[in-house]
């Protein structure tokens, strides 16, 4: 039986590229080109497979120019990048690789509510620039996290790592708003209480945005969201840019709306906003969250081993649209 074609859209580990072309023949991307959609059509010629990162927009209007193609596999857990309707309609089946980054990417989202609370970025600035001369008493102060109040938007499997660690390490009341309530048990493991999406604004000390991107969930986070939290608040954008509306995040932080931001998404990523980068009650760091190598290794070789797993046996391991598989 003869090889199918796959294509790695972006650089990646050189063993993950050598463990897909023990199966497959291979055109990878170590240059890491960034592709115009014309490119990755052209690149997709006569290709049955896709390693994608959150960077290739997968559509109607590719798959329509790619009729080869059979399967993407995002080496993401997010796939907003994906027109998943358009994908099962064209019985392209779609991958994301889940899990095996939740505990490093929860890890990040604290680190970034600590900087941010603890204004660590300003004061970081500050000092490199030559501008510390003198202790004082409200130097760079900040908000307290130990026994603070804990908002989560979207309770998914990095929002209850976040609430674990807010719990458990930290002492803080954890409260919670997620398009369905968590089963008791998990509730009681995360200690976290479900409440309103306003009861969360109004009540959280540090809020962190852990939901999927979607249509729905655009802009959930605008002018009148950010009216409704406390002066002395923080928030913190792991999930994705677009959920926040930056401008009015930018407004909302140099009219002291809130107290301060910590931001690893985009609206438009890798462009930022300009007015953020204007402000210094924000911390921003370039969607970084689940950047470990060992973590970005495993998402890699879970995103190959859907591709082999799908081409080779009929039998990806993540599949997002399990109904476009044959029948058993
Ligand atoms: C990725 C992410 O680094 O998994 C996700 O959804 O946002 C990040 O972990 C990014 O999407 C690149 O694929």
């Amino acid at each position: 039986m003869s090889k199918s074609n796959i294509l790695i859209a972006r650089a990646v580990f050189p063993e993950v590229i050598a463990k897909l072309a023990q199966h497959f023949d291979v055109d990878s991307n170590q240059t890491d080109q960034v592709w115009t959609p014309a490119q990755l059509i052209a690149k997709l010629q006569g290709k049955q497979g896709v390693f994608t990162t959150g960077s290739e927009r997968i559509d109607g209007a590719l798959l329509a120019a790619c009729p080869a193609l059979k399967v993407c596999a995002n080496m993401a857990v997010g796939y907003n990048n994906f027109d998943l309707e358009a994908m099962t309609a064209a019985g392209v089946l779609a991958t994301n690789a889940p899990d095996v980054l939740t505990e490093t990417t929860a890890d990040f989202g604290f680190a970034l509510l600590m900087a941010t609370a603890r204004r660590m970025a300003e004061a970081e600035h500050f000092l490199r620039a030559g501008q510390w001369s003198k202790w004082s008493y409200d130097m760079f102060a900040g908000s307290d996290i130990h026994g603070s109040t804990l908002g989560i938007l979207g309770m998914g499997r990095i929002g209850q790592g976040i609430a674990r660690r807010g719990a458990l390490g930290f002492g803080m009341k954890v409260i919670y708003h997620n398009r369905s309530r968590l089963d008791a048990a998990t509730e009681a493991e995360c200690q976290a209480r479900y409440v309103s999406k306003e009861e969360l604004l109004g009540s959280a000390d540090h809020l962190v945005l852990v939901l999927p991107y979607s249509a729905s969930s655009h802009h959930a986070i605008g002018a009148a969201e950010l009216a409704q939290m406390k002066p002395s608040a923080t928030l913190i954008n792991i999930a994705r840019g677009g959920i926040v509306d930056d401008a009015a995040l930018a407004l909302a932080l140099r009219n002291k709306t809130i107290a301060a931001a910590g931001l690893d998404v985009f609206e438009g990523e890798p462009k930022v906003h300009p007015d953020l980068l204007g402000v210094p009650n924000v911390v921003l760091t370039p969607h970084i969250a689940s950047a470990t190598l060992p973590t970005r290794l495993a998402m890699a070789n879970l995103a190959a081993d859907n591709l082999i797993g799908f081409l080779t046996q009929g039998k990806p391991l993540t599949p997002l649209n399990p109904e476009v598989l044959p029948k058993p």
